[in-house]
């Protein structure tokens, strides 16, 4: 590290400790952090608008690890893709997995796709029509079927499932169908699969979605097993919705199982984590932290066993640095967070000192954690700053050659 750096170490260390602040742990906390990329992050994507055609777009999913690896590489904390079926289908499963453990890499969370079939306009497990409503299932069934190919262990199931106008679809009758075809996918799985199940308010339905909100999603969850838990998609929740006492409350019921960070300002804008509202996402960690000093098991097994997932679809920004800063900006505000003094904000918390407790928060969130970032970095031989690391790699002027009309969604 250079000479700065030491020093603003040295005086962060003595801060820290005078906080009370175990930074070993810290350290082995952000070590172990991995968060999961979206293999359609690499591609172009946009608005109903236009999606706009980038040079240097992965043409294939070879190519979207390719691009994965490079982030996994500059970061050490990506080391899983999440794949999308069929943006990402091929012939041979086997090798997609061997190839990702060649550049580094292992296949995450597989996405079915029942948003894009013509079949599936007017709904895809929740479709009036039963050929409909099976072709569907067949999908999710195929889905687990490659999950075993390609050795991933979680089932990332979102439903576009809704309706435009009322009366146009019976409500109760879609919610029982859909939770047959989640009880037939359930028992397909093996014992060491997850099934996530996610929400979201609304998009492409405008009337009603049949996995509105995670109240919906947790009643599916609970319905089917020890197996299904919640996805919380940071960007599906109508403006105001306080999203960490969402998660608080799936981290005391045992059934918080992943997240899809992005940011928003409006809607499901897709934007880059933490670009908007980083405090959310840092209140997020605080109340994932808090739930790891939990006196019960299942709660802190739970905060434990999160899949920490990036969903974002970046329609303007360069691909590969719009991943890297996704990356950088959850680690800050993981990094806040675990800067956090549990015992003095409980003891503030007990004694209903409003203010106190919120200032024991604040302070953390203030926390220039650039000192400890790069030390950790140093530490496991990373560059101290992966975005520049990567601008000066060279290695978005040699994808170049790729040429425009790489794959999009
Ligand atoms: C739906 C969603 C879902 C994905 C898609 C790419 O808005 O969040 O998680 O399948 O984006
Ligand atoms: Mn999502």
């Amino acid at each position: 590290m250079s000479q700065w750096s030491d020093r603003a170490y040295a005086l962060f260390e003595e801060q820290q400790r005078d906080r009370g602040i175990d930074l070993a742990w810290v350290k082995e906390k952000l070590t172990g952090l991995q968060i999961e990329t979206p293999s359609w992050g690499y591609g172009d994507s946009g608005t109903r608008f236009k999606v706009f055609q980038k040079v240097g777009v992965p043409r294939n999913p070879y190519e979207k690890f390719d691009d994965a690896a490079v982030v996994h590489r500059l970061t050490g904390a990506c080391e899983a893709v999440a794949i999308h079926i069929p943006w990402d289908k091929v012939s041979d499963y086997q090798k997609l997995k061997s190839y990702a453990e060649s550049v580094g890499l292992k296949i995450g969370a597989v996405n079915p796709n029942l948003f894009q079939d013509d079949d599936y306009m007017l709904g895809s497990v929740t479709n009036a029509n039963p050929s409909i409503r099976r072709k569907a299932v067949e999908h999710l069934l195929e889905c687990v079927d490659i999950m075993r190919q390609v050795g991933s262990n979680a089932l990332s199931l979102w439903f576009a499932d809704g309706t435009n106008y009322p009366g146009q679809g019976h409500l109760r009758r879609r919610k029982r169908w859909l939770q047959e075809a989640l009880e037939e996918t359930y028992r397909a799985l093996s014992p060491d699969m997850k099934m996530l199940i996610e929400y979201k308010f609304f998009e492409p339905g405008f009337y009603h979605t049949d996995v509105a909100d995670w109240g919906m999603s947790f009643q599916a969850a609970q319905k089917l097993g020890p197996q299904a838990e919640v996805l919380v998609d940071t960007g599906h929740h109508a403006l105001g919705t306080n999203v960490e006492h969402i998660v608080s409350y799936l981290l005391d019921e045992g059934k918080l199982g992943g997240f899809h960070f992005n940011s928003r300002k409006y809607a499901d804008d897709d934007l880059i984590v933490g670009s908007s509202n980083p405090y959310e996402l840092f209140l997020i960690f605080y109340q994932i932290l808090d739930a790891h000093l939990d006196e019960d098991v299942k709660v802190r097994e739970t905060a434990e066993n999160i899949a920490y997932m990036i969903d974002q679809s970046h329609a303007i920004e360069p691909k590969i640095p719009a991943m890297i800063r996704s990356i950088c900006n959850i680690q800050t505000q993981y990094a806040k967070a675990l800067l956090i003094n549990h015992a003095e904000l409980k003891e503030k918390q007990e004694n209903n000192d409003v203010l106190g407790a919120e200032n024991v928060l604040r302070t953390a969130f203030e926390i220039d954690v650039t000192p400890l970032l790069l030390a950790v970095r140093e530490e496991r031989g990373l560059p101290p700053d992966p975005m520049r690391a990567f601008l000066e790699s060279g290695y978005q002027e040699r994808i170049a050659q790729r040429g425009v009309g790489g794959s999009s969604w």
